[in-house]
């Protein structure tokens, strides 16, 4: 359940216009023989949360307002405009070669050389236990037709590694029909248990909205295009990261569902997951999963940090006391990000793998956050991508220790890895990746936010936690 505050049933009327928005188009949906009372669950949902219920299910609620004073909130805003390392301006070029190479010794030390093999808590649920697949949750695909073979490939290895022991169902959304092709040859490739949903984002939803100048954003693709921002002339990637930053989640097909778990064309996983991912996350009160995290694009971004600070001078009450802010204002390693940005590390979780418990993304700051982005226009008039905007969010809004680095999960999307050491008697990785190798290119490294996470978000007990 979504927790609202009092005052918020203005918000809840925004979730019915969506509702409603999405219940016009539903008709057209692929593979919802049922629309229809989806939706109208939908619309009881979206009602009842305006009873102030927090309630859930013996959880916590994905965001629940702190009260902060207002001593509390200068002291945080103050903290943001901050950076990392405030005497920046005496560091020499050593000093940033140091501060890099201190990082790699960091990374190596608990990535390559630490053996890791599942979470110590006492509440893993293993295939046959009772909640073994019983979360309300969906392994969600955004792709095109033409991505047949790609997504096949990914979903083997996870049926290989994970869902064969859970029976999750998968959601695969499209902004094209997918063919009939295209989903007979994915039921040929899972158990005939398996649920497959395949549905259908409505060209509203999608495509660039009206409210996009024209010329405006052709002439700064033009710009953006000449400082080499990879995909800026591609018209569906702008659509696509604003796809998943604002909307995906109220897709009819998601609605029951209170948990993804991202899953991309041509990725790879490399280690057998023998616990439920999604009950870890429900017992243990996570509300985002991640497997690597990286510095961004500054170019493509270029005004989203000073965005999110003017919706946060608005809007102070949202910040979250423990919120993982050392992660946004590192300076130390790409300082160039940070001053282009004008003061944002670029640090975002690479969200082609990510776990989300979509009530976070379902709650008022959330929801506002995206509203206010989507208004400055900035997702076409730059290429802000939903890895960013998402980061930002949960580090701003979310408790840092409701997230979780999915340590153990060995994961790649070309050029990125991260991949577990096992201990000698595990074969639980097979030798299928290297300990640690973060990128086959060395001049990348550089491009790893990871120790960061470790050095000043981490607390000792998560450090230990594997
Ligand atoms: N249906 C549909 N899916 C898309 C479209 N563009 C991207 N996607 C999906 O959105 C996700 C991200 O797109 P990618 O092209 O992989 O973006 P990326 O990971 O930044 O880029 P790569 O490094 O090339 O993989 C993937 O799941 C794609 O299948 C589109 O136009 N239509
Ligand atoms: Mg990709």
């Amino acid at each position: 359940m979504v927790y609202l505050h009092n005052s918020q049933s203005h918000y809840v009327d925004n979730i019915k216009e969506t509702t409603k928005t999405y219940y016009n188009n539903a008709l057209d949906y692929i593979g919802t023989p049922d629309a229809n009372s989806t939706v109208g669950n939908l619309l009881n949902w979206a009602s009842s949360n305006n009873n102030n219920d927090n309630n859930n299910n013996g959880n916590s609620p994905a965001w629940i307002p702190e009260g902060n004073d207002l001593e509390t909130m200068n002291e945080l805003i103050s903290k943001l405009n901050d950076p990392l390392f405030q005497d920046f301006e005496s560091f020499t070029d050593d000093d940033y070669k140091n501060i890099f190479t201190d990082r790699q010794i960091l990374y190596d030390d608990v990535v390559k050389n630490s053996q890791v093999s599942e979470p110590k808590v006492d509440n893993l649920v293993y295939k046959d236990d009772d909640l073994a697949g019983q979360a309300k949750a969906t392994i969600l695909s955004l792709v095109r037709n033409e991505d047949q073979k790609e997504i096949i490939s990914a979903i083997r290895q996870m049926e290989d590694h994970f869902n064969k022991n859970f029976n999750y169902p998968y959601t695969f959304l499209n902004d094209d029909e997918f063919t009939e092709e295209f989903k007979e040859a994915i039921k040929e490739v899972v158990p005939t248990d398996r649920i497959l949903q395949f549905g259908r984002i409505e060209s509203e939803i999608w495509d660039r909205p009206s409210s996009i100048d024209d010329e405006k954003y052709q002439q700064c693709i033009e710009k953006l295009d000449q400082e080499e921002v990879q995909y800026v002339k591609k018209e569906s990637y702008h659509n696509m990261c604003r796809f998943y930053s604002k909307n995906f989640y109220k897709h009819p097909l998601l609605q029951d569902y209170k948990y993804t778990w991202r899953l991309e064309p041509g990725i790879n996983f490399y280690c057998d997951i023998n616990y439920d991912v999604f009950q870890f996350m429900e017992l243990n009160n996570k509300i985002y999963g991640f497997v690597l995290n990286l510095y961004d694009s500054p170019e493509s971004i270029r005004s989203l940090w000073t965005t999110t600070m003017e919706f946060i001078n608005s809007n102070p009450e949202y910040l979250n006391s423990n919120g993982a802010f050392e992660w946004l204002k590192d300076n130390g390693q790409k300082p160039n990000n940070f001053n282009i940005t004008g003061g944002y590390s670029t640090c975002h979780f690479w969200t082609n793998f990510e776990i989300t418990n979509l009530e976070f993304l379902r709650s008022e700051p959330y929801e506002k956050f995206m509203d206010f982005l989507d208004e400055k226009g900035g997702f076409y008039y730059e290429r802000w991508g939903d890895a960013p905007v998402r980061s930002i969010a949960l580090a701003l809004f979310a408790d840092k220790r409701r997230i979780h680095w999915f340590r153990d999960i060995g994961y790649n999307h070309a050029p990125y890895t991260n991949c577990p050491k096992c201990p000698p008697d595990s074969n639980r990785c097979n030798g299928n990746c290297k300990p640690g190798h973060f990128t086959p290119w060395k001049e990348l490294n550089i491009e790893n936010c990871q120790p960061v996470w470790i050095k000043y978000i981490m607390n000792e007990e998560e450090r230990n936690l594997y």
